[in-house]
């Protein structure tokens, strides 16, 4: 077998995926049109599709620690055609089919909501859009399970509000994650909120870019401390241990989304095994603009090492690179054979929060 038809059928599960990052030219485009908003300098479809696949694309030798910044203003500057719940129905719709279509059965994406409230968009409107589509994606195969995010470049303040407005959904979203710029944005800036997102019994990740100055720090932060005493993991009852990550240490976070730069540093290597979480990695963004000689050496390094870690794609509309073409491409430049591809869905399915034990163990 080819090994493009291996990851085609192999079935897949996406843990770093933000939905906002989904949003095609088309449904940008149907949405603005429903919306009655104006694309400054854009006429049709077309002239919009065109400027995706220039404007959007990073350059080799683009300054690593501005990627991030740039990535993000054309990020937020496109979704803002996003204001009815339809719309948000729409954005997510779109991803479960393309899920469908590459035989990902399982994801965990994130959403942005202070993306959406700093705009008049109200929280309910962004949640019951989402939600309606997570009902309807059984029906196209797959299960989907939504992780909010926090913009680490706002204010605690509006973090701990968004958590807040987060109360009457804290059963129908599973985690909170960190996202955004993280360039004087440590972790620590969130401790409060995520001390409430434990009581909201919800689970905890947080970027840790790399191309950040801090990255190193702010993993050991992530993985030791976010979000304070976690429940014992050895009272966690679960049937079958093999089918599950359970995190070893007494508090921090229950897995890291990128984490590369834990490879630089053996203490950061053996602190992340120890504490028995996985890494969420999206390498085919990475490797363009840090160049792939700074990202798949560590790639290896993490999995040889034992590290848990998965193949994700985290803004596929802008990065361009899918689930399937992200695990083919790293398969290439790692030279990673069908059994490690097969183990990084094994360690998704593992890292996976549903709670649906039924499905997660026959995966
Ligand atoms: C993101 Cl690649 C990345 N990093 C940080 N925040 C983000 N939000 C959407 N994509
Ligand atoms: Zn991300």
């Amino acid at each position: 077998m080819d090994i493009k038809t291996f990851v085609n059928e192999l079935p897949k599960c996406e843990l770093h995926l933000h939905i906002e990052g989904t949003l095609t030219a088309e449904r940008r485009w149907l949405c603005a049109q429903a919306n009655g908003i104006v694309i400054p300098g854009v006429k049709s479809l077309e002239e919009l599709k065109s400027q995706y696949l220039t404007e959007y694309l990073y350059e080799e030798g683009q300054d690593a620690t501005r990627y991030l910044q740039e990535f993000l203003e054309v990020y937020y500057d496109s979704m803002n055609v996003l204001l009815t719940e339809d719309d948000f129905y729409h954005l997510a719709l779109d991803y479960i089919k393309v899920a469908q279509s590459q035989n990902i059965r399982y994801l965990e994406a994130f959403f942005d909501p202070q993306a959406h409230t700093s705009r008049g968009v109200s929280f309910d409107t962004v949640m019951s859009g989402l939600l309606k589509a997570q009902k309807m994606a059984p029906m196209y195969g797959v299960q989907i399970h939504w992780i909010m995010c926090i913009l680490r470049d706002m204010s605690a303040e509006s973090a701990l509000e968004t958590i807040r407005q987060a109360e009457p959904y804290k059963d129908k979203i599973i985690a909170l994650g960190l996202d955004s710029d993280e360039y004087n944005n440590p972790p620590s800036k969130f401790q409060e909120t995520f001390l409430m997102a434990r009581k909201y019994e919800w689970k905890i990740t947080a970027h840790c870019d790399v191309g950040q100055k801090n990255s190193h720090d702010h993993i050991e932060y992530a993985v030791t401390k976010l979000g304070g005493k976690r429940g014992n993991p050895a009272t966690h009852e679960i049937d079958n241990p093999e089918h599950y990550l359970l995190p070893q240490l007494e508090s921090g976070a229950d897995r890291i989304d990128h984490g590369l730069n834990a490879a630089d540093k053996p203490e950061l290597l053996e602190l992340v095994k120890k504490a028995n979480i996985g890494l969420t990695l999206c390498p085919m963004g990475y490797q363009k603009h840090l160049g792939p000689q700074n990202v798949f050496p560590k790639v290896t390094r993490l999995h040889r090492y034992g590290i848990p870690i998965t193949l994700n794609s985290d803004d596929p509309a802008y990065l361009v690179y899918s689930k399937t073409g992200t695990i083919l491409g790293v398969a290439e430049g790692c030279h990673f054979t069908f059994k490690d591809i097969y183990e990084f869905e094994k360690n998704a399915i593992r890292m996976a929060w549903t709670p649906d034990v039924e499905f997660k163990e026959s995966f």
